[in-house]
């Protein structure tokens, strides 16, 4: 979406004087500093700091900001309000290794792709200790919010939530590890910790903080893979909620998950990898493990090696496999129980490896080409061989009654064993989350919750499908709640204490949510209904789409390519190839196969198979043939569910900015920070917290705060009879102070003051009275 710079100059204005300071803006480097050097009938000269002249027109150009280049603290501290101060400052800040800067009170944080040092015992101390006190007295940190949402639990008994956002690869997932670090190791030494541990020792508060901690590499192992934005990309959403007592010790965790992308256990993309645990039973795996694996190199694997990288530069798999297996012994996963996993992910790894072709030219039907892959599969699984091939080889149909079997094609058959791997992962990735949920969840000791939310980031790639409209649609529901709470709140109190509104305009993203899910007409309600069709294809629906939405300001049809559409997103126009939508909506599994897979006789699986069942039946053991709520249908219900949680608790916002596309350390491409901090909402914030009226004071605490202007009148009847909102207004008329309109606004139930110095000249005011009458008594 274009957005609007926050302001431009005109020729005439004098802050183009020859000589003066300004900020340029070329559209590759975005804003830079120049100084002007002559006025041109087309367009003013400026040498820019790199020394470069330039000829520019005054539309392009800003009064550069005074106090810019010290590198502030909090951006609503600047003294102009524009893109190249605000980036300068962020920059400064950048080069210095300081990546975060606030924004009143949120928190900015730039992926440095290097290592900073300042998360160490020391910088915990002191933001357990000064972090409550406000910017002022500490440096903006990742701790500085971590603390303001524990002591904000402590002082308000609520709820609270840390809402970090950002594209993909910004340092959400970083960041939260950077969240549960300092909170399990505050809530565990603070102040009254050591007298409030349990002295029996059932309670050991250590062993839960390691647990939440080791949890990160278990569900990162299962979870994250690389992309090409992130070597280490979440592929799911993850609330983590820490579960506090009443004596705001940690006594547990939660974690819930969103929609863990599967199409990856099956297909990646060039350059992309599969999920990691893959890669690292190949690599990690000993010699032993391997034997009864049947593994051997990952470049073995269609699964593993469609996207041409079995390493990460910089990442031994070999090394995280031992920290994986030491973390799963930490979550309550004995050496058993982690052998039964491996040997369900070892299936997947060779499920992917089967190949079918048809039997003969004569004969009717296909038949596995390895014959010894299946029977690995098999013996792996643990499921009887010859009711596996049949699965995998033919779909049994009812037809007038009678049960026939229908051999599949070759691809079908394939489609067939994705789906089957799919499944099997999926089941596996939830059973996961569940057992380390069931060693830490203490939901029944809990008082009060702090949660920490890492949601997958906005994605625009080359290609974009199902996966990437889920995931940028929660972006699009996690801004709005941001919007909501800095804007809507923001309009309805002015709007309620009868405050003129005017300046409030931020660029709002209802429209594309209504767009995306709206009943009937909406891009994921059309969906939904093609899947119900029996005929429907991704194209039927594609043309239901633009029969319906091309009037939407958030929905556009590409000029070229007519299988896709393009959706106008708050972060950007994002478009979707429309190849697979039905079917990764329907995620349909072969009825036989799960008849087979609930056949089992690994314990492991068949739990996994059997929970997943229940979660999507709602508890009833479902029959293979069962229809589940489709895949948008339960995500938009989660998403649904998610912001109900978000609304009853006080929220705390982390905004990660990535400062180039290369995740390279030491490079600042300023066009693309600005461009996350303008859509991302930051600027509009700025601009009105800057604009509005940053002070609130009710009316009774105005009153008593400035009462000594009222002087003699004090004690009178006529000012004591006066209704509360006109007593303000008494009082500002009398405390001589000269304010520009509408500097201060008494509203019904506050007084509203822009920006701190017009309460600071009250003060002043008051205290010169107050000094004067000391002296006199002196
Ligand atoms: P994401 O969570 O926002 O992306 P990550 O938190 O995984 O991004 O960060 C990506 C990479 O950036 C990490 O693997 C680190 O190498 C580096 N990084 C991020 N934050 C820091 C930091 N504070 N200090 C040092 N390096 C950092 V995604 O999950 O893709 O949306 O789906
Ligand atoms: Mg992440």
């Amino acid at each position: 979406m274009t957005q609007k710079r926050l302001s431009h100059l005109h020729t005439q204005d004098a802050t183009l004087d020859v000589g003066k300071d300004v900020y340029v803006y070329g559209p590759d480097v975005g804003w830079e500093k120049a100084s002007v050097v002559a006025h041109r009938p087309d367009g003013i000269l400026v040498q820019t700091e790199q020394g470069r002249e330039k000829l520019v027109s005054p539309m392009e150009m800003d009064m550069a900001s005074n106090t810019a280049y010290q590198g502030l603290k909090d951006l609503m501290e600047l003294d102009v309000l524009v893109e190249g101060a605000i980036g300068e400052s962020v920059l400064v800040r950048y080069e210095a290794d300081q990546i975060y800067t606030a924004v009143g009170p949120i928190l900015i944080s730039i992926n440095p792709y290097k290592t900073v040092d300042c998360y160490k015992q020391e910088d915990m101390e002191i933001y357990a200790e000064h972090g409550n006190t406000g910017i002022g007295s500490v440096e903006p940190h990742i701790f500085w919010t971590a603390e303001s949402a524990y002591s904000s639990m402590k002082t308000d008994r609520k709820n609270q939530c840390i809402l970090i956002s950002g594209e993909s690869g910004a340092g959400k997932t970083e960041a939260t590890k950077l969240i549960l670090k300092y909170l399990t190791w505050r809530c565990d030494s603070s102040g009254n910790s050591a007298s409030a541990k349990p002295k029996d020792g059932t309670e050991e508060i250590g062993d839960v903080a390691r647990q939440i901690l080791d949890s990160n590499p278990v569900l990162e192992a299962f979870g994250n893979a690389k992309t090409v934005r992130n070597n280490n990309s979440s592929r799911f959403g993850k609330l983590f909620e820490l579960q506090l007592d009443n004596q705001n010790l940690i006594v547990g965790a939660c974690i819930t998950t969103y929609l863990l992308e599967k199409s990856r256990v099956v297909h990646t993309n060039e350059g992309e990898r599969n999920y990691h645990i893959f890669y690292q039973m190949c690599a990690g795996g000993t010699a032993e493990q391997k034997t009864e694996w049947r593994v051997s190199e990952a470049k073995q694997y269609h699964y593993l090696n469609q996207g041409g990288n079995i390493s990460i530069p910089g990442v031994d798999d070999k090394k995280e496999f031992n920290v994986v297996q030491s973390a799963l012994k930490t979550i309550g996963m004995d050496q058993e129980e982690q052998r039964k996993m491996f040997r369900i992910l070892a299936a997947i790894l060779h499920i992917g490896n089967l190949k079918f072709c048809e039997k003969s030219k004569t004969e009717e039907g296909i038949k596995v080409e390895n014959p010894d892959v299946l029977k690995t599969v098999g013996e792996l699984l643990e499921v009887d061989i010859t009711e596996l091939e049949k699965g995998l080889l033919m779909r049994t149909m009812f037809v007038a009654g009678e049960k026939v079997s229908i051999p599949f094609k070759p691809q079908e058959a394939c489609e067939s064993r994705d789906a089957l791997s799919k499944f099997i992962y999926d089941s596996l990735f939830q059973r996961l989350v569940l057992r380390i949920n069931k060693g830490m969840d203490k939901v029944d000791l809990c008082n009060l919750k702090i949660g920490v939310l890492d949601l997958f980031g906005f994605e625009s790639f080359k290609v974009n499908q199902f996966e990437q409209l889920c995931i940028n649609y929660a972006n699009e529901k996690l801004h709005q709640h941001f919007l909501h709470h800095f804007f809507t709140l923001e309009v309805a109190e002015y709007k309620q204490e009868g405050v003129s509104v005017d300046q409030i305009q931020f660029t709002d993203n209802t429209e594309c949510i209504k767009l995306i899910e709206s009943r009937p007409l909406g891009v994921l309600s059309l969906l939904e209904e093609e899947c119900q069709f029996p005929k429907g294809t991704d194209s039927t629906w594609l043309q239901k789409m633009s029969a319906t939405l091309t009037k939407h300001p958030c929905y556009e049809m590409p000029r070229i390519n007519d299988k896709a559409f393009i959706v106008k997103h708050f972060a950007g126009d994002v478009v979707y190839k429309i190849d697979g939508f039905l079917e990764k909506n329907k995620d349909v599994m072969q009825a036989d196969l799960l008849t087979v897979l609930a056949t089992t006789d690994s314990t492991l699986l068949g739990e996994a198979v059997f929970s997943m069942q229940s979660k999507n039946t709602g508890g009833k053991r479902a029959s293979a043939m069962q229809t589940k709520k489709r895949v948008a249908g339960q995500f938009k219900d989660e998403m649904q569910l998610l912001l109900m949680l978000l609304e009853h608790s006080s929220p705390h916002f982390v905004r990660c900015l990535k400062p180039n596309e290369k995740m390279k350390p030491n490079l600042f491409a300023g066009e693309e920070v600005i461009r996350q901090l303008r859509y991302s909402g930051l600027l509009d914030i700025i601009r009105i917290r800057k604009a509005g009226y940053s002070i609130r004071m009710p009316l009774k605490v105005f009153v008593s705060t400035y009462l000594i202007f009222a002087q003699s009148m004090r004690f009178h009847k006529t000012f004591q009879s006066k209704k509360p909102n006109d007593q303000c207004q008494y009082l500002i008329e009398k405390s001589g102070v000269k304010l520009e309109a509408g500097a201060i606004v008494v509203g019904k139930s506050k007084v509203f003051i822009k920006e701190n110095m017009h309460a600071g000249a009250l003060d002043s005011a008051r205290d010169a009275i107050l000094s004067n009458a000391a002296t006199k008594i002196q």
